[in-house]
């Protein structure tokens, strides 16, 4: 019967010029203002934590095929499943233990405001009743559409629900690149303007049919067949649809790989997704959401053991909070439709901690410290101050807990969990709270700093500069934000003292130097040193060369690694001349390399930083020398060196590999009087 309703659908749509469900908007939601962004996203960022649900028919196996228990979500491709044999698992999905409301409450007292659940994973099956296909929950014993009765569920416990939908679709024919081990599915006839179209009426469905929906997750947005184009296009779609929806980077294609945030450039997207990691700092201004797992996996694998503590998830959403980012925890329920025992056990143990800590989480912003030696902080605005929470990870043996460098004036200071006062002095340009008689809580005890106004931290002062090696002079510029503060530095590596000079507007450094500078106040001493060495060195000669050819020798490899192998080993299989550091030709398909070998012409004398991201490895040579590894498996990351280079030709050389799954190489310089870009193909030449 579906069928006939599609086969009528896509004869509507071919009239119309427009698939079903596409509605041509004119409103460029890219254009909103800051303050509108921050209205749209607020909620989302006083949320600070939500729940991550991977549920799919890659439960019913498990994570287990013929023995192997190594898999999970991804296990038709890492078993390579044929399509008729994973779909048979349709037939076995009957989740009858499976309670929207148990669920939706697990995640309400766990402390969370949102919840993420695949609508449609890689595998490209509907946990959704979907006029799209037969694939879809609809079509298993348990025809129930578990999207609508969660879409109630968190209506009813004021729960935000949200979807993760995944761009890869390794069921739909039409998607392209198909796996590199699927033999049996052609490619004849596949158009992925049609595939773009079936995933944009599901969409429709999903923002149509289950009320009001506060972010579309999207992901597997690494495969050549995904532009940046077709994503700026589908975040516009989804904003027409539900203008107020939020939308991760990874509808774009400039997620900076696993760390997740967005690259520089017109890149689309509401928020970073760092994926089981958590960035080293906050970055102001940027929002992003760290997703990690309880134990290794995303969808169930009965197999999977290794369970995170509550301590640690507890301290990973207080470390992430002190950032400014939210928290993505995800479960992955078992094929009978419910959560795994321990990730339960977990939720409740974490809903313990934040039944009497939840405020110093919610609607707080990311620390002012740097870094605190036995904790983290968070920190609203409260009347006409602020209100830290400190949070003690590490419990002073003496009860003595020195909140460093607090140029504040605090006018209370107590145990949040009891709201017991606690006495707080002022020694020089810390405080020190006693904690002496506080209640240790289990995970982290918070204990809260009233101040007047916004924080005033004695940070040392920033020693700003473009680099740390020079070749004739370098500008070195000395900033405190302490209103009043004076800094005075020395060049001699002695301490600063009141009568160290007082640091000018630029310093200009003309020799190897190391720079100590540290901020006084009234005549005192209120932070620490910082310090910086500035080295100054000779930069590599430029080759004798008249004349070189435009453009750069590049030969291509095939063969299996999981590191970059000795190319000159193996006979490539093409070679010849490229305009620039290109790998369109192979990009897309598995198991190759590229090898790009020539000079680049140097605009001046000056140091010069090289930047080489990839999926998977690479390696960049200067004049013979290794600049960057960047080798192995991995998402695509970048990595940077700098190089003191005089004007004129020099070797470069890439090396670069692909496994299998996302690949890419981009190749960027930042020099004298230019910031980080593209190498221009203008500037490659070969002997
Ligand atoms: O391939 C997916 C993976 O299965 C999982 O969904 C994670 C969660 O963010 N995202 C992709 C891996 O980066």
């Amino acid at each position: 019967m579906k069928k006939i309703f599609q086969l009528f659908l896509l004869f509507v749509a071919f009239n119309h010029q427009l698939s079903f469900g596409q509605q041509a908007t004119t409103t460029n939601f890219l254009a909103e203002s800051k303050s509108q962004k921050e209205q749209r996203m607020k909620w989302w960022k006083d949320a600070r934590f939500g729940l991550f649900i991977h549920w799919g028919l890659y439960s019913v196996p498990a994570g287990e095929w013929k023995g192997d228990t190594s898999h999970a979500e991804w296990i038709r491709t890492t078993a390579k499943i044929p399509i008729n044999e994973y779909e048979k698992f349709v037939h076995q999905f009957n989740p009858v233990k499976f309670n929207a409301d148990e669920w939706v409450k697990l995640a309400k007292a766990a402390g969370m405001k949102y919840i993420v659940i695949t609508s449609k994973h890689h595998d490209g099956f509907c946990m959704f009743d979907t006029k799209q296909t037969d694939f879809d929950i609809m079509s298993t014993p348990f025809h129930r559409d578990v999207m609508k009765e969660l879409s109630e569920a968190c209506k009813k416990e004021g729960i935000q629900l949200c979807f993760y939908h995944s761009i890869m679709d390794w069921h739909h024919p039409d998607y392209l690149p198909r796996r590199e081990w699927e033999k049996d599915r052609p490619t004849t006839g596949a158009n992925f303007q049609n595939y773009i179209s079936y995933m944009k009426n599901e969409l429709k469905e999903l923002l149509t049919n289950y009320g009001k929906i506060g972010v579309l997750w999207f992901d597997g947005e690494w495969e050549n067949t995904w532009t940046h184009e077709r994503g700026k296009d589908l975040y516009q779609y989804v904003r027409s649809l539900q203008p107020s929806i939020l939308i991760n980077n990874r509808v774009d294609v400039g997620r900076e790989g696993m760390q997740g945030l967005t690259k520089a450039g017109e890149f689309v997207g509401d928020f970073g997704t760092p994926e089981q990691e958590i960035p080293a700092t906050g970055v102001p201004g940027v929002d992003w959401e760290s997703c990690m797992t309880m134990n290794n996996n995303w969808g169930y694998n009965s197999h999977d053991n290794n369970w995170k503590s509550s301590e640690d998830l507890v301290r990973k959403l207080i470390d992430i909070a002190s950032k400014g980012g939210n928290f993505l925890l995800n479960v992955g329920p078992t094929s009978a439709g419910v959560f795994p025992q321990p990730a339960i056990d977990r939720l409740k143990e974490i809903g313990s901690w934040m039944s009497i800590n939840h405020e110093s989480i919610y609607e707080t912003h990311a620390s002012p410290f740097k870094k605190l030696a036995w904790g983290r902080c968070t920190q609203k605005p409260v009347g006409g101050g602020t209100r830290l929470y400190l949070h003690v990870f590490d419990w002073p043996s003496d009860g003595k807990l020195v909140v460093p460098g607090l140029g504040s004036q605090v006018t209370n200071c107590f145990a949040l969990a009891n709201k017991k006062k606690l006495k707080i002095e002022r020694v020089g340009s810390d405080y020190i709270i006693d904690v002496s008689n506080a209640d240790k809580q289990n995970y982290a005890t918070v204990i809260v700093a009233d101040i007047k106004g916004k924080p005033v931290i004695y940070e040392a002062p920033e020693i700003k500069s473009s680099s740390n090696i020079f070749i004739d002079e370098i500008p070195v510029s000395l900033v405190t934000q302490i209103p009043g503060a004076v800094i005075h530095y020395t060049i001699n590596g002695e301490e600063p003292k009141m009568n160290s000079s007082v640091a000018p507007k630029i310093l200009v450094l003309k020799k190897s130097t190391t720079v100590k500078a540290k901020c006084f106040l009234n005549g005192k001493a209120i932070t620490g040193t910082s310090s910086a060495s500035f080295e100054k060195v000779i930069s590599a000669a430029a080759m004798n060369i008249s004349s070189p050819s435009p453009g750069i020798h590049y030969s291509v490899y095939e063969g299996e690694w999981s590191s970059l192998p000795d190319f000159n080993s193996l006979k490539p299989a093409a070679s010849g001349i490229s305009g620039g550091i290109d790998i369109s030709s192979k990009q897309g398909s598995d198991n190759y390399g590229f090898v790009f070998d020539g000079l680049v012409k140097i605009p001046a004398d000056g140091v010069y930083n090289f930047y080489i991201s990839s999926d998977d490895g690479s390696k960049l040579f200067i004049d013979e020398k290794m600049l960057i590894d960047n080798d192995g498996l991995h998402g695509m990351s970048e990595k940077n060196n700098e190089v003191p280079l005089s004007k004129g030709y020099h070797k470069i050389k890439i090396l670069f590999f692909e496994r299998s799954g996302g690949d890419d190489l981009q190749v960027q310089w930042q020099g004298p009087g230019f910031k980080k870009q593209m190498i221009p193909s203008s500037v490659f030449f070969r002997e």
